[in-house]
Protein backbone atom coordinates (compact mmCIF):
# COMPACT_ATOMS: atom_id res chain seq x y z
CA UNK A 1 0.00 0.00 0.00
CA UNK A 2 2.82 2.47 0.39
CA UNK A 3 4.21 1.85 -3.24
CA UNK A 4 1.49 4.45 -4.25
CA UNK A 5 1.96 6.93 -1.79
CA UNK A 6 5.63 6.90 -2.70
CA UNK A 7 5.12 7.36 -6.41
CA UNK A 8 2.61 10.26 -5.45
CA UNK A 9 5.06 12.05 -3.21
CA UNK A 10 8.12 11.05 -5.98
CA UNK A 11 6.05 12.66 -8.71
CA UNK A 12 5.08 15.56 -6.61
CA UNK A 13 6.78 18.73 -7.31
CA UNK A 14 7.41 18.92 -3.80
CA UNK A 15 10.61 21.84 -2.55
CA UNK A 16 13.15 20.69 -0.30
CA UNK A 17 14.95 23.31 1.80
CA UNK A 18 18.05 22.33 3.71
CA UNK A 19 17.09 25.47 5.55
CA UNK A 20 17.19 29.04 6.29
CA UNK A 21 19.22 30.21 2.95
CA UNK A 22 17.47 33.94 1.78
CA UNK A 23 18.88 33.72 -1.66
CA UNK A 24 16.33 32.84 -4.38
CA UNK A 25 15.46 29.21 -3.37
CA UNK A 26 18.95 27.66 -3.98
CA UNK A 27 19.84 24.89 -1.79
CA UNK A 28 22.33 25.90 0.68
CA UNK A 29 23.72 22.58 3.02
CA UNK A 30 24.17 23.22 7.17
CA UNK A 31 27.95 22.75 8.06
CA UNK A 32 27.04 20.15 10.85
CA UNK A 33 24.44 18.22 8.03
CA UNK A 34 25.78 15.96 5.84
CA UNK A 35 22.25 15.95 3.76
CA UNK A 36 21.34 13.22 5.24
CA UNK A 37 19.43 14.68 7.86
CA UNK A 38 15.56 13.59 7.40
CA UNK A 39 13.31 16.82 6.21
CA UNK A 40 10.04 17.89 8.38
CA UNK A 41 7.72 16.99 6.06
CA UNK A 42 4.75 19.69 5.78
CA UNK A 43 1.99 18.44 3.41
CA UNK A 44 -0.17 21.85 2.40
CA UNK A 45 -3.94 21.48 1.17
CA UNK A 46 -3.76 22.70 -2.13
CA UNK A 47 -7.27 24.05 -3.70
CA UNK A 48 -7.19 25.38 -7.51
CA UNK A 49 -8.74 28.24 -7.07
CA UNK A 50 -6.08 29.25 -4.61
CA UNK A 51 -2.97 28.48 -6.52
CA UNK A 52 -1.16 32.17 -5.17
CA UNK A 53 -2.04 31.31 -1.59
CA UNK A 54 -0.09 27.93 -1.96
CA UNK A 55 2.68 29.60 -3.61
CA UNK A 56 2.68 32.50 -1.11
CA UNK A 57 2.44 29.79 1.75
CA UNK A 58 5.08 27.94 0.75
CA UNK A 59 7.32 31.02 0.33
CA UNK A 60 6.54 31.89 3.49
CA UNK A 61 7.73 28.43 5.16
CA UNK A 62 10.56 28.04 3.42
CA UNK A 63 12.39 31.00 3.40
CA UNK A 64 12.17 31.19 7.39
CA UNK A 65 12.73 27.62 8.36
CA UNK A 66 16.53 26.40 10.07
CA UNK A 67 15.84 23.13 9.34
CA UNK A 68 15.18 20.79 6.38
CA UNK A 69 11.74 21.15 5.37
CA UNK A 70 9.78 19.54 2.28
CA UNK A 71 6.23 20.98 1.15
CA UNK A 72 4.30 18.73 -0.66
CA UNK A 73 1.18 19.71 -2.23
CA UNK A 74 -2.16 17.65 -1.52
CA UNK A 75 -3.78 17.96 -4.91
CA UNK A 76 -7.06 15.82 -5.33
CA UNK A 77 -6.68 15.27 -9.08
CA UNK A 78 -3.40 14.06 -8.62
CA UNK A 79 -4.76 11.84 -5.76
CA UNK A 80 -7.34 10.32 -7.74
CA UNK A 81 -5.04 9.86 -10.95
CA UNK A 82 -3.36 7.74 -7.69
CA UNK A 83 -6.19 5.85 -6.83
CA UNK A 84 -6.09 7.26 -3.30
CA UNK A 85 -8.82 9.66 -3.38
CA UNK A 86 -12.78 8.78 -5.15
CA UNK A 87 -15.49 10.31 -2.86
CA UNK A 88 -17.56 12.52 -4.35
CA UNK A 89 -17.69 16.26 -3.29
CA UNK A 90 -20.16 17.12 -1.00
CA UNK A 91 -22.16 20.21 -0.66
CA UNK A 92 -20.20 20.74 2.58
CA UNK A 93 -16.63 20.69 1.44
CA UNK A 94 -15.33 24.36 0.86
CA UNK A 95 -12.44 23.54 -0.43
CA UNK A 96 -10.58 20.67 -2.54
CA UNK A 97 -8.62 19.50 0.48
CA UNK A 98 -11.95 19.36 2.74
CA UNK A 99 -11.18 15.47 3.70
CA UNK A 100 -8.28 14.04 1.70
CA UNK A 101 -6.15 15.96 4.63
CA UNK A 102 -6.38 13.45 6.64
CA UNK A 103 -4.54 11.33 4.10
CA UNK A 104 -1.23 12.92 5.91
CA UNK A 105 -0.40 10.02 8.10
CA UNK A 106 -0.92 7.85 5.00
CA UNK A 107 1.41 10.21 2.63
CA UNK A 108 4.22 10.19 5.55
CA UNK A 109 4.10 6.19 5.54
CA UNK A 110 2.96 6.55 9.55
CA UNK A 111 6.76 7.03 10.22
CA UNK A 112 7.54 10.17 12.50
CA UNK A 113 5.80 13.70 12.78
CA UNK A 114 4.26 15.67 9.92
CA UNK A 115 2.04 18.65 9.96
CA UNK A 116 -0.79 19.59 7.78
CA UNK A 117 -1.93 23.09 7.10
CA UNK A 118 -4.39 24.88 4.90
CA UNK A 119 -2.94 26.92 1.82
CA UNK A 120 -4.76 29.99 3.41
CA UNK A 121 -1.90 30.60 6.04
CA UNK A 122 1.25 32.76 5.71
CA UNK A 123 3.79 32.48 8.00
CA UNK A 124 5.94 34.51 9.69
CA UNK A 125 8.06 32.95 12.12
CA UNK A 126 10.55 29.72 11.69
CA UNK A 127 8.37 26.37 11.69
CA UNK A 128 11.40 25.07 13.95
CA UNK A 129 9.88 26.70 16.42
CA UNK A 130 6.41 24.82 16.08
CA UNK A 131 8.58 21.53 15.70
CA UNK A 132 10.22 22.28 19.55
CA UNK A 133 6.46 21.82 20.69
CA UNK A 134 5.95 18.76 19.47
CA UNK A 135 5.24 16.03 22.37
CA UNK A 136 5.48 12.07 21.82
CA UNK A 137 2.43 11.60 23.98
CA UNK A 138 0.04 12.80 21.50
CA UNK A 139 -1.42 11.35 18.41
CA UNK A 140 -1.74 14.87 17.35
CA UNK A 141 -1.91 18.39 17.98
CA UNK A 142 -3.69 21.83 16.85
CA UNK A 143 -4.77 24.80 18.01
CA UNK A 144 -7.82 24.17 20.38
CA UNK A 145 -9.92 27.24 19.32
CA UNK A 146 -13.32 27.36 20.77
CA UNK A 147 -14.71 29.75 17.66
CA UNK A 148 -18.13 30.32 16.81
CA UNK A 149 -17.94 32.42 12.98
CA UNK A 150 -19.95 35.03 12.54
CA UNK A 151 -19.95 34.50 8.85
CA UNK A 152 -22.68 32.78 7.48
CA UNK A 153 -20.12 32.51 4.04
CA UNK A 154 -16.80 31.89 3.24
CA UNK A 155 -14.51 32.97 0.06
CA UNK A 156 -16.17 33.01 -2.61
CA UNK A 157 -19.82 32.50 -1.16
CA UNK A 158 -19.27 28.41 0.10
CA UNK A 159 -21.38 27.37 2.61
CA UNK A 160 -20.11 28.08 5.91
CA UNK A 161 -20.81 24.90 8.22
CA UNK A 162 -20.64 25.47 12.11
CA UNK A 163 -19.38 22.17 14.20
CA UNK A 164 -17.77 21.33 17.31
CA UNK A 165 -14.20 21.67 16.95
CA UNK A 166 -14.34 24.10 13.85
CA UNK A 167 -10.97 25.13 12.35
CA UNK A 168 -8.96 22.47 14.58
CA UNK A 169 -8.00 20.24 11.83
CA UNK A 170 -6.66 23.53 9.14
CA UNK A 171 -3.38 23.35 10.86
CA UNK A 172 -2.13 19.70 12.87
CA UNK A 173 0.82 18.05 13.68
CA UNK A 174 0.44 14.05 13.11
CA UNK A 175 2.13 11.96 14.84
CA UNK A 176 2.62 9.46 11.74
CA UNK A 177 3.80 6.32 13.72
CA UNK A 178 1.04 6.61 16.44
CA UNK A 179 -0.79 3.01 16.50
CA UNK A 180 -4.32 5.15 16.70
CA UNK A 181 -3.49 7.15 13.55
CA UNK A 182 -2.88 3.70 11.41
CA UNK A 183 -6.64 3.93 11.02
CA UNK A 184 -6.44 6.74 8.56
CA UNK A 185 -6.35 4.46 5.70
CA UNK A 186 -7.03 5.88 1.90
CA UNK A 187 -10.46 3.54 2.33
CA UNK A 188 -11.64 5.42 5.42
CA UNK A 189 -11.13 8.70 4.53
CA UNK A 190 -12.82 8.10 1.27
CA UNK A 191 -15.91 6.51 3.34
CA UNK A 192 -16.12 8.54 6.82
CA UNK A 193 -18.59 11.80 7.41
CA UNK A 194 -16.77 15.16 7.61
CA UNK A 195 -17.97 15.12 11.46
CA UNK A 196 -15.94 11.84 12.52
CA UNK A 197 -12.90 12.96 10.37
CA UNK A 198 -13.06 16.81 11.24
CA UNK A 199 -13.55 16.28 15.10
CA UNK A 200 -10.91 13.77 15.33
CA UNK A 201 -13.50 11.31 16.37
CA UNK A 202 -10.85 8.28 16.32
CA UNK A 203 -9.31 9.50 19.33
CA UNK A 204 -9.89 10.42 23.04
CA UNK A 205 -9.79 14.02 23.86
CA UNK A 206 -6.13 13.41 26.24
CA UNK A 207 -4.67 12.09 22.64
CA UNK A 208 -4.95 15.25 21.39
CA UNK A 209 -2.11 17.95 22.29
CA UNK A 210 -2.26 21.64 22.40
CA UNK A 211 -0.39 24.56 20.51
CA UNK A 212 -0.63 28.56 21.36
CA UNK A 213 -3.03 29.70 19.33
CA UNK A 214 -0.60 32.12 17.18
CA UNK A 215 0.13 28.85 15.44
CA UNK A 216 -3.70 28.96 13.73
CA UNK A 217 -4.03 33.15 14.40
CA UNK A 218 -7.80 33.24 12.79
CA UNK A 219 -8.18 36.56 11.09
CA UNK A 220 -11.04 38.74 12.41
CA UNK A 221 -11.46 36.08 15.50
CA UNK A 222 -7.87 36.49 17.00
CA UNK A 223 -6.70 39.35 18.29
CA UNK A 224 -3.01 40.71 18.35
CA UNK A 225 -1.82 41.76 21.96
CA UNK A 226 0.54 44.95 21.23
CA UNK A 227 2.06 44.36 24.88
CA UNK A 228 2.91 40.77 24.31
CA UNK A 229 5.33 39.86 21.92
CA UNK A 230 4.38 36.23 23.04
CA UNK A 231 0.92 36.36 21.41
CA UNK A 232 2.21 38.09 17.53
CA UNK A 233 0.97 35.85 15.47
CA UNK A 234 2.90 33.12 13.97
CA UNK A 235 1.19 31.51 11.06
CA UNK A 236 -1.76 33.78 10.19
CA UNK A 237 -4.95 32.10 8.81
CA UNK A 238 -6.84 34.00 6.49
CA UNK A 239 -9.78 31.72 7.42
CA UNK A 240 -12.69 33.50 5.58
CA UNK A 241 -10.75 34.37 2.60
CA UNK A 242 -7.60 36.36 1.70
CA UNK A 243 -6.19 38.82 -0.34
CA UNK A 244 -5.97 36.39 -2.97
CA UNK A 245 -9.48 37.35 -3.52
CA UNK A 246 -10.84 40.10 -4.63
CA UNK A 247 -13.37 40.91 -2.22
CA UNK A 248 -10.81 40.46 0.84
CA UNK A 249 -7.93 42.26 -0.19
CA UNK A 250 -8.00 45.24 2.27
CA UNK A 251 -8.68 42.31 5.15
CA UNK A 252 -6.40 42.58 8.51
CA UNK A 253 -2.67 41.46 7.75
CA UNK A 254 -3.58 41.93 4.09
CA UNK A 255 -0.44 43.55 3.65
CA UNK A 256 1.93 41.04 4.93
CA UNK A 257 0.72 38.24 2.46
CA UNK A 258 0.67 41.29 -0.44
CA UNK A 259 4.73 41.96 1.20
CA UNK A 260 5.43 37.65 0.90
CA UNK A 261 4.09 37.74 -2.56
CA UNK A 262 5.83 40.72 -3.67
CA UNK A 263 8.72 39.10 -2.92
CA UNK A 264 7.71 35.83 -4.40
CA UNK A 265 6.78 37.43 -7.86
CA UNK A 266 10.32 39.07 -7.90
CA UNK A 267 11.55 35.90 -7.52
CA UNK A 268 9.72 34.11 -9.96
CA UNK A 269 10.67 36.96 -12.40
CA UNK A 270 14.50 36.10 -11.73
CA UNK A 271 14.17 32.62 -12.76
CA UNK A 272 12.41 33.78 -15.80
MN1 LIG B 1 -8.29 27.78 5.87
Amino acid sequence: MFSTSKRLLDTEASEVSTGNNGCNGDVVHHPNDNGNKEAFKIFVGYDSREDLAYEVCKRSILKRASIPVEVIPIKQSDLRSSGLYWRQRGPTESTEFSFSRFLTPYLANYQGWALFVDCDFLYTADIKELTELIDDRYALMCVQHDYTPKESTKMDGAAQTVYPRKNWSSMVLYNCGHPKNKILTPELVNTQTGAFLHRFTWLEDGEIGSVPFVWNFLVGHNKVDGNDPSLQPKAIHYTTGGPWFEMCKNCEFADLWLSELEAYNKEASHKL
